[in-house]
C-alpha cells in the first residue's frame, strides 16, 4: 500500500505535529498516522453492514436483498450497530458523571482528602433546580443531598431523570409524546443491549427510537451531571490565559502530561505540582520544577479552570512522547491509545494508569482513590521526578499559541451584561438583527483518517467569515486554539463585520472554548437559555444553530450527536458514515440514513447527517441557519448590512493624519 502513505504535511496541518512525525520517521517509529496509512479500513464493517451479534456470523450483507443467517436485514443490522455504539458512548460519558457524583458525596462528608466545594453559588443554583432546600443550610449538607439525588439518577428505573426539567417546556413535551423521556442511563443502556441481542427488536425505526432515549439519558442525565459537579468541585470556568501545542513542554522541567477525561485526579495533580515539597523534590533532581500539561479532554478540564497548558489533542498523545521530554504520561479513562506503552519503551517516558477501570499491559498502575487523592497525586509526581535522570535526547517543537478558554454558560451570561444585568439578551438581539447570522458548535475528535485538525479549522474559519459565532469543545477546541482563533484580537480580520462588532463590543474571541466533550451539555444549557430569553422561538429546534463534528471517530461522539438531535439540533458529522451502506447497493441500504435524518427531523426537529466534504458542511450549515432565520421571520442575512465594525473604523481613522480625520468623519472637507 506504498501509494497510500501520506507525507507529514498531509497527515497533519499542525507544524508541531509535522515536526514530530518527521522525527518518528527518522527514528523508524510508527504512529496512529502511519498505522492509518497501513491499515485499509473494512468497507463492510465501516458502512455498518456486518453483524457479529451471534456466532452464526459474522454476516456480511454485501449483496442487494441479502440477509443474515437469522434473516436480519441490512437496515436492522445498521440500526443495531448504531444503537450499540451510542450506548457505549453514553456509558463512557455517564460513568464519568457517576464517579463525579460519588466524589461529591465523599467531599460533602469530609472523606475526600484535598478536595473542597469550590463553587458554592453553583451548588446552590443546581440544588434549587430540584427543590433541595438551600436556605440556612451549610454547603456540605446541600452537597450531600445533591450527591444523593444525582447518584440515584443513574439507576432510576421509572420516571424521568431529574435534569430534563432544565430543557425548554416544549422540548419536554415532544419527548413525552414520542415516548423517549429518558429514565436512568443504566436502564436505557441495558435496554439497548437487550433489544439488540439476537432475536429481539428488529424494526429499525423502533430500535432508533430507543437510541434517542439512550442518548438523552446521557446528555440530559450523566453528562450534564458530570459538568455540574465538576464546576461545583473545581470551580465554574471563567476566562483565563492559556497556551496550546507541544511547545508548552519545557526542557528544564520535569514534564508530566495528564491525559484522559476525568478532572478529579488531574485537578489534584495541578495542586500537588505547585506544592513546595514537590518543587523542592524536583529541584533536587536537577530540574527547575514540575511542568504540567494536558492531552485530550483532561487538558480541557484544567485549561478551562486553571489555564494549565494543553500539549495537544487526541492525535498528539504519541507525538508528546516523541519529544523525549515527557517523564510521565498519567492517564485515566477514554481516548488513550494502547500504542503509548510500546512507544514509551523507546524513550524514558513512564505511562501511569490510574483508573480502577483501565489497565494497559506494560504500564505502571497507581490506582487513584479520591479519599487520599493528594497523597496519590504526589506519589505520581515523585515517580515522574525520579525518572528525570533517565531522559535522553530531547526535541520539543517550538510551537505554542495563546488562547483564552473558560466560556462556561454562566460566564457567557455574565459577559453579555455584567453582574447587574447578566443575560442572553444581547446575543439573541444580535442574532435577530443579523449581526450574528447564527451559532455553530464545532466539536469532537481527531481522526487519523483525515488530515489532523484541518477539517475543524477549515470549517470554523469559513463560518466565521459568514458571521457565525462558534462555540467549541473537545479536541476541536484544541485544534482551533493552536491556530490562534481563541484570542480576543487574533483572527478578527477574518471574521464577518457583524460578528466582529459583537466580539469587539463584548471583548470575546470569535471562537469560544466551552470545555471538554462532557461539557457539550453547556451548549444544551446555552441553547435552552437562548429560548428562555425570548425572540428566537420557544424551542431549541427554532434557533439558527448547527452542531458539527468534522473529524469524529469515537462512540461518545455518536451519543453526543444523537442527544443534540433529540434536543432539536441539526448535527453534521464529517468523515464516513457508520450507516452508509455500499455505494453500489441502491435498493435498500439507505433506510437507516433516512431515518436518522428526515425521520428524526419529523419527530424531533433535529437531524443527523454525515457529510465528508468540508465545503458541503459549511453550505449545509449556512442553509440551515438561513432556513431557521426565515422561519422565525428574522431579516435575511446580509453581509454588507453593517459595513465595517466600529473598531475597524476607528483604527482606520487613527491611521489617518490628524488633519484628514475630520473629513473622514464628516464626509466633506473642513476648512
Ligand atoms: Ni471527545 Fe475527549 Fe477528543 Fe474525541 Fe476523545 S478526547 S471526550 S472523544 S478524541 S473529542
Amino acid at each position: 500500500m506504498a501509494d497510500k502513505k501520506r507525507t507529514p504535511q498531509q497527515q497533519s496541518m499542525d507544524p508541531a505535529a509535522q515536526e514530530m512525525l518527521i522525527r518518528a520517521e527518522e527514528l523508524g517509529i510508527g504512529t496512529a498516522f502511519t498505522r492509518a496509512d497501513d491499515m485499509v479500513p473494512c468497507n463492510i464493517g465501516g458502512a455498518g453492514m456486518c453483524c457479529k451479534i451471534c456466532s452464526m456470523g459474522p454476516c456480511r450483507l454485501t449483496k442487494d436483498g441479502q440477509t443474515g443467517v437469522c434473516g436480519a436485514t441490512i437496515d436492522t443490522i445498521q440500526a443495531r450497530n448504531l444503537i450499540r455504539a451510542i450506548a457505549a458512548g453514553a456509558a463512557a460519558h455517564s460513568d464519568h458523571g457517576r464517579d463525579m457524583a460519588f466524589t461529591l458525596k465523599a467531599v460533602a462528608n469530609g472523606e475526600a482528602e484535598g478536595y473542597t466545594l469550590k463553587d458554592i453559588a453553583k451548588l446552590r443554583t443546581v440544588a434549587s433546580h430540584y427543590d433541595i432546600n438551600i436556605e440556612g443550610r451549610p454547603p456540605e449538607e446541600i452537597a450531600n443531598d445533591l450527591a444523593d439525588l444525582y447518584i440515584a439518577q443513574f439507576g432510576q428505573q421509572k420516571g424521568v431523570v431529574a435534569p430534563t426539567i432544565r430543557a425548554p417546556k416544549k422540548r419536554q413535551l415532544i419527548w413525552e409524546e414520542q415516548g423517549v423521556m429518558p429514565r436512568g442511563v443504566d436502564r436505557e443502556i441495558v435496554e439497548s443491549l437487550h433489544r439488540t441481542h439476537i432475536g429481539d427488536d428488529q424494526e429499525p425505526e423502533h430500535i432508533l427510537q430507543h437510541a434517542i432515549r439512550t442518548a438523552l439519558s446521557d446528555g440530559w442525565g450523566g453528562s450534564l451531571i458530570a459538568t455540574d459537579i465538576s464546576d461545583i468541585l473545581f470551580g465554574t470556568p471563567a476566562p483565563v490565559l492559556g497556551q496550546a501545542n507541544l511547545g508548552v513542554l519545557k526542557k528544564d522541567y520535569v514534564n508530566v502530561v495528564v491525559h484522559g477525561h476525568e478532572p478529579t485526579l488531574s485537578q489534584m495533580i495541578v495542586a500537588a505540582s505547585q506544592a513546595p515539597d514537590i518543587i523542592e523534590y524536583a529541584q533536587k533532581a536537577g530540574a527547575k520544577g514540575v511542568n504540567l500539561s494536558g492531552i485530550c479532554c483532561t487538558a480541557n478540564e484544567i485549561l478551562m479552570r486553571q489555564g494549565i497548558p494543553a500539549a495537544g489533542n487526541f492525535l498528539q498523545q504519541e507525538l508528546a512522547i516523541l519529544t523525549g521530554a515527557v517523564e510521565a504520561m498519567v492517564v485515566d479513562v477514554q481516548c488513550i491509545m494502547q500504542a503509548l506503552v510500546n512507544l514509551a519503551t523507546k524513550f524514558h517516558t513512564e505511562i501511569i494508569t490510574t483508573s480502577k477501570k483501565v489497565k494497559i499491559t506494560g504500564a505502571t498502575h497507581i490506582e487513584f482513590d479520591e479519599h487520599k487523592a493528594l497523597t496519590i497525586a504526589k506519589d505520581i509526581l515523585k515517580h515522574a521526578i525520579d525518572n528525570y535522570k533517565n531522559r535522553g535526547e530531547v526535541q520539543i517543537p517550538d510551537y505554542r499559541s495563546d488562547l483564552i478558554p473558560g466560556f462556561s454558560h454562566e460566564y457567557i451570561n455574565y459577559m453579555l451584561g455584567g453582574s447587574y444585568r447578566a443575560s442572553f439578551r444581547p446575543l439573541n438581539d444580535a442574532i435577530m438583527a443579523g449581526r450574528i447570522r447564527g451559532v455553530a458548535a464545532v466539536v469532537g475528535c481527531n481522526n487519523a483518517r483525515s488530515q489532523h485538525d484541518h477539517l475543524h479549522t477549515y470549517v470554523t474559519r469559513e463560518l466565521l467569515k459568514q458571521d457565525v459565532l462558534i462555540v467549541e469543545t473537545g479536541c476541536s477546541a484544541i485544534a482551533c486554539a493552536k491556530e490562534g482563533l481563541m484570542l480576543g484580537e487574533a483572527g478578527l480580520e477574518q471574521v464577518g463585520a457583524g460578528l466582529r462588532e459583537i466580539c469587539e463590543t463584548v471583548g470575546i474571541p470569535p471562537v469560544l472554548h466551552m470545555g471538554s466533550c462532557v461539557d457539550n451539555t453547556r451548549i444544551l444549557t446555552v441553547l435552552s437559555q437562548m429560548v428562555a430569553e425570548g425572540g428566537l422561538g420557544d424551542d431549541i429546534d427554532q434557533i439558527p444553530a448547527v452542531g458539527l463534528a468534522p473529524e469524529w471517530m469515537s462512540e461518545k461522539a455518536l451519543s453526543i450527536g444523537t442527544y443534540c438531535v433529540a434536543s432539536g439540533a441539526y448535527v453534521i458529522f464529517g468523515g464516513s458514515s457508520p450507516v452508509s451502506g455500499m455505494p453500489d447497493r441502491v435498493s435498500d441500504s439507505d433506510i437507516v440514513s433516512r431515518l436518522i435524518s428526515q425521520g428524526w427531523e419529523d419527530k424531533f426537529g433535529g437531524k443527523l447527517e454525515f457529510i465528508p466534504d468540508p465545503d458541503e458542511m459549511v453550505k449545509a450549515t449556512l442553509a440551515h441557519i438561513d432556513k431557521k432565520r426565515a422561519a422565525l421571520g428574522l431579516p435575511e442575512y446580509d453581509p454588507n448590512r453593517f459595513g465595517r465594525s466600529g473598531d475597524a473604523h476607528i483604527r482606520e481613522l487613527e491611521a489617518l493624519p490628524l488633519e484628514n480625520r475630520r473629513e473622514a468623519i464628516y464626509g466633506t472637507a473642513v476648512e
